[in-house]
């Protein structure tokens, strides 16, 4: 009788320690590296996003405190380009502005630059609009041009005046 009771014993303790014997190959052998690596790579693209998000809502906040420590009103000066002209082709403003350029191609591939307030927009296919802020923290006459091809040359430019 106890005998009996001994061997099935042996023989539960047997299959428990085959079973476990299996799991743990199972878990070192080489066939359940890609599901790791699979599950790697699902984890990864969702981290990069939230770093960008995290980025973008600190870019978007750093703005919004450059707007609200400014005393000074934030401009908003629409221009549009076309080959080769901007429309307008000269801006007013006051030292200490904080300028918000709304840039639109309305023919021809362009951009809106003004390296003194190191600040340039996107290149804009026609049609689409794009736009940059900046501080015109220095007084002067500056010219604004677009910086793709010749289009500068061919008289792509204007005249940004900062008033003291
Ligand atoms: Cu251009």
């Amino acid at each position: 009788m106890y005998t009996k009771i001994i061997i099935t014993v042996i023989i539960l303790v047997v299959i428990v320690a085959i079973a476990l014997a299996i799991d743990w190959s199972r878990l070192f052998s080489s066939s359940n590296l890609p599901n790791i690596q699979e599950e790697i790579e699902q984890i990864d693209p969702s981290e990069i996003l939230n770093k960008n998000q995290n980025q973008n809502s600190s870019q978007d906040s750093s703005k919004d405190q450059l707007i609200n420590n400014s005393n000074e009103q934030v401009k908003i000066i629409q221009i549009t380009g076309t080959n080769f002209v901007f429309s307008p082709n000269e801006i007013r403003i006051k030292k200490g502005d904080q300028v918000r350029i709304i840039f639109t191609s309305n023919e021809g591939f362009h951009d809106w630059v003004i390296d003194v307030f190191n600040a340039a927009t996107e290149r804009v296919q026609s049609g689409q609009t794009t736009e940059i802020v900046f501080i015109a923290d220095r007084a002067g006459s500056f010219e604004y041009y677009c910086s793709v091809g010749n289009h500068r040359a061919q008289g792509m430019v204007g005249t940004l005046i900062v008033e003291e």
